[in-house]
């Protein structure tokens, strides 16, 4: 209750700035504001290229107007696609692995180890296959707009350094709620806890969980060298961001208003992949100074690989064995 009556708090608020500030809308009634609720805090690539989105959506039409929350102020990633299908919010872009409760084949990205350099991902995802997936969002109240990118996950810890896939015996940690991560964590050994992301620093702050993972821009803008000491580069993930909005605001838009809405999420999610990537290489740069690194490769990396190997065979028909199938025809492809 709480939450829906900030939220309502947030959007009134929202609609008085937008008539005292912008007299263009005049006569012809109020604009339409659509607020997008963001996990991550405002040095993310996230909170940057959501600027970017709205700029390109202003620019083009005075009848809609962008408000960014970031931080999780609006609501973590599942409570907020919950609230993209009641229409109590406009836009949310969470990463794929909450979203798999609501539509299992989103659960091909959390298979381990399968999608390993960006060249795939783009090949993947950019094209019908990306596009069919991104459709069955449709069956939930919410449309995707574009795919957008979180990126590779690594693990870092408070404990020790993870050299081999033995250390990572009994430790505690935070995974995104997904089953398949559970499954995959506990299957490397380690003693995984489901967490909604906002409660994440807290928790590592409180040393009730000893380590997590996450792409290496949210590792270094979100600081958590302040309470994680090693960096283990495992990039057993590929994560992606996808641009949702709610069903009920997109009925309420014009056909026009549709077109701008959609080409500035797909628009705004290249300059998103592009900034993530270059965010990737320097944010590992300036943690290499703050954390102890390592990197997970050669015949370690196969042991992690074999460890998950049941996991992934387990969960092919939770996500749909054909659907599997064709997203593993998709990355031979892509690597011919
Ligand atoms: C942000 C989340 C986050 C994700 C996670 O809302 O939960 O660890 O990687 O960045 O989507």
């Amino acid at each position: 209750l709480l939450l829906m009556l900030s939220v309502l708090l947030v959007a009134c608020g929202s609609s008085e700035s937008s008539n005292n500030g912008n007299s263009a809308a005049g006569d012809s009634g109020e604009k339409k504001v659509l607020r997008i609720s963001l996990g991550l805090n405002d040095q993310t690539p996230l909170y940057q290229s959501s600027l970017k989105f709205k700029e390109l959506v202003e620019e083009k039409t005075d009848s809609l107007e962008v408000e960014v929350y970031h931080s999780g102020q609006i609501a973590d990633d599942r409570s907020a696609i919950e609230m993209l299908q009641f229409g109590t919010l406009e836009i949310t872009i969470p990463s794929t692995a909450p979203f798999t409760t609501f539509v299992p084949e989103y659960g091909i990205f959390d298979l381990p180890f399968l999608l390993t350099d960006t060249k795939i991902v783009d090949s993947v995802l950019q094209g019908p296959f990306g596009d069919k997936l991104a459709e069955k969002a449709s069956s939930q109240g919410v449309i995707q707009l574009a795919w957008w990118e979180n990126g590779f996950r690594n693990l870092t810890n408070s404990k020790k350094p993870i050299k081999t896939i033995d250390d990572l015996n009994g430790l505690k940690i935070r995974t995104m709620e997904n089953e398949i991560h559970l499954a995959a964590w506990s299957a490397m050994g380690a003693n995984p806890t489901p967490m909604a992301f906002t409660e994440l620093f807290t928790a590592m702050q409180q040393k009730t969980i000893d380590g997590q993972e996450n792409p290496y821009p949210t590792i270094h803008l979100e600081k958590y060298p302040e309470v994680q000491k090693y960096l283990t580069e495992t990039n057993h993930i590929y994560s992606p961001f996808i641009f949702l909005i709610s069903q009920k605001t997109w009925d309420g838009l014009t056909e026009e208003e549709r077109e701008i809405v959609k080409n500035a999420a797909i628009e705004a999610g290249e300059h998103n992949r592009n900034l993530s990537r270059e965010t990737a290489v320097s944010s590992l740069e300036e943690l290499k100074g703050l954390m102890e690194y390592n990197k997970i490769e050669g015949a370690e990396l196969e042991a992690f690989k074999a460890a998950v190997q049941p996991v992934i065979e387990k969960y092919k028909s939770t996500i749909g064995e054909d659907f599997v199938n064709e997203f593993l025809a998709e990355i031979e492809k892509a690597q011919q």
